[in-house]
């Protein structure tokens, strides 16, 4: 049999603010939404994406604190991103090509002189700039730190990032698959997020509904830049749990659902517009079929 060694890793990308992180998270794992996350993770850092082939993974991942200005907690923050860091196996520095490098960069530049790992410079949105333009900026960053290797990209289109992906392949380490292969595209999220609210119907109601309470992610979709829109149904197998679960003039419900969306916020590390549904489903539990149309999977 030929090679089929299993090479995986976690790559970090880091940046300011609209230099196009996520942009180029999509194009990399090739689907818009690219929210993920794994809840055990999610105070130190944020899994953004996963890139699966036959014989490699990526996990991508993001590190809230590197980019915060100094403050106490920013203090904690970066100690716990620098730790970060110090984990993964490669990180994407990223800058916008048609911007001068600015205190945010800087700020972060500092940081990373700390991080004993390989770190690539991506600069990003060549399509917007002059190729004179790319060498000034190349220029400003070239004694910055040591880079492991510099990749002008546009994520928006898609130049280089092959090149980028291949180079990240090749230096990543023989490891396991951590992540089932089809995780990004199956929304793993539903899961996560069907849990915590479950967990907030659960402990609200004080156990007066039973455990075989379901829920179910109708949707998750990406509302505007700024927001994600999520629908949830409650399923309950008797209606005499609905008033439990409603409560008067609808306010048990809006608590779950305020409760609930703070944790999903937290998960996604973004914005969420989380509306909830209740519905009676007797036995649901034990038709099969119903299984199937809620998501449910083998
Ligand atoms: P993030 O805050 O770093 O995650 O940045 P986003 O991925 O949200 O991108 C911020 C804005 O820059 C969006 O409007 C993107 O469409 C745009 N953008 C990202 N990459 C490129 C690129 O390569 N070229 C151009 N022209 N725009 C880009
Ligand atoms: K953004
Ligand atoms: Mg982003």
């Amino acid at each position: 049999m030929a090679n089929t060694e299993f090479h995986s890793g976690f790559v970090a990308i880091i940046g300011r603010p609209n230099v196009g992180k996520s942009t180029l998270l999509n194009r990399i794992v090739g689907q818009k939404v690219a929210i993920m996350s794994d809840k055990a993770q999610t105070t130190r850092n944020r899994i953004q994406g996963i890139y699966t082939t036959k014989d490699t993974q990526m996990v991508f991942i993001d590190t809230p604190g590197i980019h915060k200005p100094h403050s106490r907690l920013g203090d904690f923050m970066v100690k716990s991103a620098l730790s970060t860091l110090g984990e993964v196996d490669a990180v994407l520095f990223m800058i916008n090509a048609d911007e001068r490098r600015g205190a945010g960069d800087n700020f972060i530049i500092e940081r990373l002189k700390a991080v004993n790992k390989p770190i690539y410079l991506v600069i990003n949105k060549i399509d917007q700039i002059h190729p004179d333009r790319l060498l000034e900026i190349m220029d400003q960053y070239k004694d910055a730190i040591s880079w492991a290797d510099v990749y002008p990209i546009s994520a928006l289109e898609g130049n280089n990032v092959d090149e980028l992906v291949a180079t990240l392949k090749s230096k990543l380490p023989a490891g396991p698959q951590y992540y089932p292969a089809d995780q990004i595209t199956d929304h793993p999220e539903r899961f996560i997020i069907s849990e915590l609210i479950r967990e907030k119907v659960l402990d609200l109601t004080r156990q007066e509904v039973p455990h075989s309470t379901a829920v179910v992610i109708d949707s998750i979709k990406r509302q505007d830049e700024e927001k994600i829109h999520i629908q949830a149904t409650i399923i309950i197998e008797r209606s005499s749990q609905k008033g439990i679960i409603i409560g008067k003039g609808g306010s048990m419900l809006k608590r779950i659902g305020s409760m609930a969306r703070r944790d999903i916020e937290r998960l996604l590390g973004d914005k969420v517009y989380l509306e909830l549904w209740v519905k009676v489903q007797e036995n649901w539990k034990d038709r099969e079929n119903l299984l199937a149309s809620y998501g449910y999977r083998q």
